[in-house]
């Protein structure tokens, strides 16, 4: 069963690096991502996350994050993303060990020209000082090549580096390791320009880390995961400077439903939304090291609070009728007679299916993008032993009917046509249910063509 787990995970890794990966949440699902920092660069939007790996013999520590090299991605629409590959990995950092497997969480910002990611890993020298340094490694473009500095950061020591630039120019590191830092940044963003300073008005009890720090309207915001109860839960604290003193003002995403002990995120604003990216363990709901990293959005009230994040699985960004459409990733469900499972619990990558069990079962996808051209015909990837005929109603239980779709008896995955009855353009959501008290049927995606 490992051996089969193992086998499907490298084939997915293997088919879909570099390839586009269209998703909701979790956004990236051709591999494990954690802590992402998402930066706009010009027209796109790059996410630099933590990419988590299961362990093994000789590679990393069974039952702890084991994390070898980063990968950046990058999306013009926060719906389709792409892989650039790996961009820094532990072998070829002159000062990282290379079998630490300790490649935690990212940061990158743009200066000057250049783009400089800033990473937290064990040195190959413990001779100095035990535990995390922080390095940079330095591009001429956001996907790299990325040319790591041949030393850590000197006066620095812990984890989850975040670069804030003012709107004076003057850069700042924050970091973590048990309490949360910071200082500023030279202006060659390689070395520090000020003794660190410990951001000390934040909680006292549980941890903190993953500070992300940034500016709205003259309020600067110190986010940072904290474990007030048993996990961590994303919090906020504010300042009128960036090194404080902060106020602590709330929580902006309570601990995960799903157990993940972790969470690590940076907020975006784009095109007048902000966004929150988190990570959840998705992928990997019996082991929260190996995690997924998602998306959702975020808004302030008029005082300048944050508001709190729900999670949720639908995420952001608009889907093309024509692609695809992964009801499982829905906006609603219904609470009895449907479900969300995966289609190989041997292989994650290969994602979920919504199941339709019996009477009552609904699910609701949003932000479905139809082009003003009518499609002729609905495409379903669905499996029903007993034979059922599934209703596609546009945004609704009582709205208009676009198709209905009969399964053919018979266990096996088909892809199944129905015309489409009714039509308009614009974006809408879609409502799946199964047509009277049919059998159980299981639907893996829509198409519109
Ligand atoms: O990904 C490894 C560590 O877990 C990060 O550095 C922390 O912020 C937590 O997410």
């Amino acid at each position: 069963m490992r051996n089969r787990i193992l086998c499907g995970l490298l084939a997915a890794l293997f088919l879909t690096t570099l390839q586009p990966a269209r998703a909701q949440n979790p956004f990236i699902t051709s591999q494990f991502t954690a802590d992402p920092t998402a930066r706009v660069f010009g027209d796109r939007v790059y996410v630099y996350p933590s990419h988590d790996i299961p362990c093994g013999p000789g590679r990393g520590k069974i039952g702890w994050f084991c994390m070898e090299d980063y990968h950046v991605f990058s999306s013009a629409n926060l719906t389709d993303w792409t892989d650039h590959g790996v961009i820094v990995t532990q072998n070829k950092v002159p000062w990282v060990k290379p079998d630490s497997y300790s490649m935690w969480a990212p940061d990158c910002v743009f200066r000057n020209g250049k783009y400089y990611f800033y990473f937290p890993t064990t040195p190959r020298d413990t001779t100095q000082s035990k535990g995390f340094r922080i390095g940079v490694a330095v591009a001429d473009k956001p996907t790299g090549p990325f040319l790591p500095q041949p030393a850590p950061i000197a006066g620095v020591h812990g984890i989850d580096p975040n670069v804030f630039i003012d709107k004076d120019g003057q850069a700042y590191l924050y970091w973590s390791q048990g309490e949360i830092y910071g200082a500023k940044l030279q202006e060659n963003m390689l070395a520090l320009a000020s003794e660190p300073k410990t951001l000390g008005e934040l909680p006292t009890k549980g941890l903190k880390e993953g500070p992300y720090v940034f500016e709205r309207k003259g309020i600067y915001y110190l986010t940072y995961p904290h474990v007030e109860n048993k996990t961590e839960r994303l919090e906020y604290a504010t300042s009128t400077s960036p090194l404080g003193p902060f106020t602590v003002k709330g929580v902006i995403m309570d601990e995960s439903p799903t157990g993940c002990w972790t969470n690590h995120h940076s907020l975006l604003q784009l095109k007048n939304q902000w966004y929150l990216f988190y990570h959840h363990n998705d992928l990997s709901p019996e082991f929260d090291k190996n995690r997924s990293v998602r998306i959702d959005s975020l808004s302030f009230a008029a005082d300048g609070s944050i508001r709190k994040v729900k999670p949720t699985l639908r995420g952001v960004g608009l889907t093309d009728a024509r692609q695809k459409i992964q009801l499982d990733r829905y906006s609603q469900l219904s609470e009895q007679g449907a479900a969300i499972a995966f289609l190989d619990p041997a292989n994650p990558f290969r994602g979920w299916k919504t199941v339709f069990t019996g009477p009552g079962g609904w699910v609701q996808y949003g932000g479905v993008a139809f082009s003003p051209q009518k499609p002729k015909t609905v495409l379903l990837r669905a499996a029903s032993a007993t034979g059922a005929t599934l209703q596609i109603r546009l945004n609704h239980a009582a709205g208009p009917i676009l198709a209905e779709v009969t399964v053919p008896k018979g266990g096996a995955w088909q892809d199944v046509k129905a015309p489409v009855l009714s039509f308009k353009p614009g974006t809408h959501a879609l409502y799946v249910a199964p047509k009277s008290k049919e059998g159980a049927v299981e639907v893996d995606w829509v198409r519109f063509e």
